[in-house]
């Protein structure tokens, strides 16, 4: 085995000729290193540490590899396309396992396994899973160094594109491994593309296993992960780290680890509001992130797109930060329409997979463009012309992109205090029955809202797409407890805020209401600027609301602002319709929903569920 190290043997070793010294290793991390060593057999182990020249020397490599090719430095600097295999392309959920010491610790909506089993059954299927490969060694940290939110993870890795992946997504390297070698505790995270290599056998560009495994250990807080080297399968910071094991973290510590956008909005008058949104993957979270608002005076600005940490300061109030570096963005339907902000962040410097590619040696999806280029190569790497019948991207092909790169980000968006929340929004994809915007009346009936969330299935995870599933608080993936449980604790978090400070307002949004037609009855995008104008003055204080059986809905003549808006009062008025009859039936479905989780529901959600019932009842008079 060769050791790309440049300290182990500091007597035949000359000093690096760099100034920086490396960051020192922490014991417990080397011992660590050296057990996976025996267990995964690579060919030698690399100590990554975050730097632009190592990064340089990845990509590279890569390029060699035909893993990425370089695009067009004139049209797209310092920027590669990744395609990866076809069988590996989205999130595996029916492949994600949660293993508690008991079943019921992992609830109805998680694969649950025995942990000692799935030791064994991960002991055979690591050995040597990395012969013939690199073995990098990937220190990381979640959320800014230095601040009390911040949270460490070492991953080991046989995938090149991952490590760059992870540089982009968090703050890698030697800034993450000193406050380990400082003492920081670590989540241990493996990822291995399960493809090792016989000695002289040459290498695929994309290496993965048709036998796949996202494996969490919630209770002893580790990742294993086996098979593929996509997003959030392989990428192990991000659902795994972030959302799954930082969940549980939250509940024994008291804090919130959601799958939620963080947003900085500020109306002419100048007072800024921040405001955390949670919704299923693939549902314009990035968007919304990073909209430019349809209103004059109004700026909308960054600080993360797809998970937030959420804790009472020590001022008593809610703080959140965006436990991230970077976006991992869907591509298709990002344009200079949709998301113009994104698609300046993504000039130079980016990875793109599993997007179309010019003849010229730059990136197409559908959606950038709203005429689709006469000839491309399409994500699969085949000829592809606009009559081909299938898409040139794939659509859950993506764009990795730093945060610093991003025009609209917040000052504030890397605060180690965070940013105090004013307002939390849920939302998900519903075609009928809910209305654009409508306001819990409290934090109990929110979290009722966050529970009893659906949204249509999207492409970012594998499935039928269109299909209808129950995703509360948009964490149906990524709850790495039993979700009865999670609910609980969102109602005795709402207790503690209560005793120390304002409650934040809870909203719930549907951007997605389809007409008779088929058609969306909301522009959206830009536009949806209207609906956080009409929740800031909720507020304020300044704009009424009229109550309704599901909550409080923009009144018809000092509700949403439509001026300037091409939509006619007939599509107004199926925006907020709120169908009794329809809701009720919605009730039996949470009613069965809720029954999944047994006597881990909190009995104030069956509250809420009867509450509803009779507001429903009684308007129907
Ligand atoms: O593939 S990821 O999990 O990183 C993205 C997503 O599903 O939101
Ligand atoms: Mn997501």
């Amino acid at each position: 085995m060769t050791l790309l190290d440049r300290t182990t043997d500091s007597t035949t070793t000359p000093a690096p000729l760099s100034a920086a010294a490396p960051a020192p290793r922490p014991a417990d991390v080397e011992h660590w290193v050296s057990d996976l060593v025996d267990l995964l057999q690579p060919d030698a182990v690399q100590w990554v540490d975050g730097s632009t020249r190592e990064r340089h020397d990845l990509l590279q490599l890569l390029v060699a590899a035909g893993t990425i090719e370089q695009l067009n430095p004139d049209l797209r600097p310092y920027s590669f396309l990744a395609r990866s295999a076809e069988s590996d392309v989205a999130r595996l959920e029916s492949r994600t396992f949660i293993c508690t010491e008991h079943e019921a610790d992992a609830g109805p909506t998680n694969n649950w396994r025995e942990p000692t089993a799935m030791r064994a059954e991960l002991d055979t299927v690591f050995r040597g899973a990395m012969k013939g490969r690199t073995m990098y060694v990937v220190p990381f940290a979640m959320g800014p160094i230095g601040s009390p939110m911040a949270r460490y993870g070492v991953q080991v890795t046989d995938s090149p594109y991952v490590v760059v992946s992870i540089g982009t997504m968090t703050r890698m390297g030697d800034a993450a491994l000193a406050p380990i070698s400082a003492g920081a505790s670590w989540v241990p995270a493996v990822h291995s593309v399960g493809a090792p290599l016989a000695h002289g056998e040459h290498d695929v560009a994309w290496p993965c296993n048709d036998t796949k495994y996202i494996v969490h250990y919630p209770e002893t807080r580790e990742i294993w992960s086996f098979g593929s080297a996509y997003g959030g399968n392989a990428i192990l910071a991000k659902k795994a780290y972030a959302l799954r094991i930082a969940s549980v973290m939250a509940r024994d510590e008291g804090w919130l680890a959601e799958h939620m956008l963080l947003i900085k909005v500020t109306p002419p008058s100048g007072r800024a509001y921040h405001l955390a949104a949670a919704f299923p993957s693939a549902c314009g979270k990035t968007n919304m992130a990073m909209m430019t608002p349809s209103l004059p005076g109004w700026k909308v600005e960054t600080i993360g797109d797809d998970i937030a940490w959420l804790w009472i300061g020590s001022d008593g109030r809610l703080r959140a930060i965006n436990p991230e570096a970077g976006f991992f963005g869907v591509a298709p339907g990002t344009g200079v329409r949709t998301n113009p902000t994104a698609i300046d962040s993504l000039w130079g410097n980016t990875i793109f997979t599993n997007v179309a590619r010019t003849d010229d040696g730059d990136v197409w999806w559908e959606g950038l463009t709203d005429q689709a280029p006469a000839h491309l190569t399409d994500w699969r790497g085949e000829e592809w012309t606009p009559d081909a019948g299938r898409p040139a991207a794939h659509p859950n092909s993506r764009f990795t992109v730093s945060a610093r790169q991003c025009p609209s980000i917040a000052g504030d968006w890397d605060d180690p205090e965070g940013v105090v929340i004013d307002a939390i929004i849920f939302g998900g994809r519903r075609a009928s029955n809910v209305p654009l915007v409508v306001e819990a009346r409290d934090w109990d009936h929110g979290v009722f809202m966050g529970a009893t969330i659906a949204s249509e299935q999207t492409a970012a995870a594998e499935g039928t797409v269109g299909e209808l599933r129950r995703d509360p608080f948009a964490m149906l993936p990524f709850a790495g407890y039993n979700m009865g449980d999670y609910f609980a604790h969102w109602l005795d978090f709402g207790r503690r805020l209560r005793r120390s400070a304002r409650v934040p307002r809870v909203f719930q949004v549907n951007w997605f209401r389809k007409g008779a037609d088929g058609s969306f009855l909301w522009p959206g995008f830009g536009e949806n600027a209207r609906v956080l104008e009409w929740m800031i003055g909720r507020l304020d204080g300044s704009l009424p609301a009229s109550e309704s059986p599901i909550g409080a809905l923009p009144t018809r003549s000092n509700g949403i602002n439509v001026d300037g808006l091409d939509l006619d009062e007939e599509a107004l008025d199926e925006l907020f319709r709120v169908d009794p009859a329809a809701f009720l039936a919605e009730a039996d479905d949470v009613e069965q929903f809720f029954a999944s989780f047994d006597d881990r529901l909190p009995g104030e959600l069956d509250r809420q569920l009867e509450l509803l019932r009779t507001r429903l009842r009684a308007a129907i008079g």
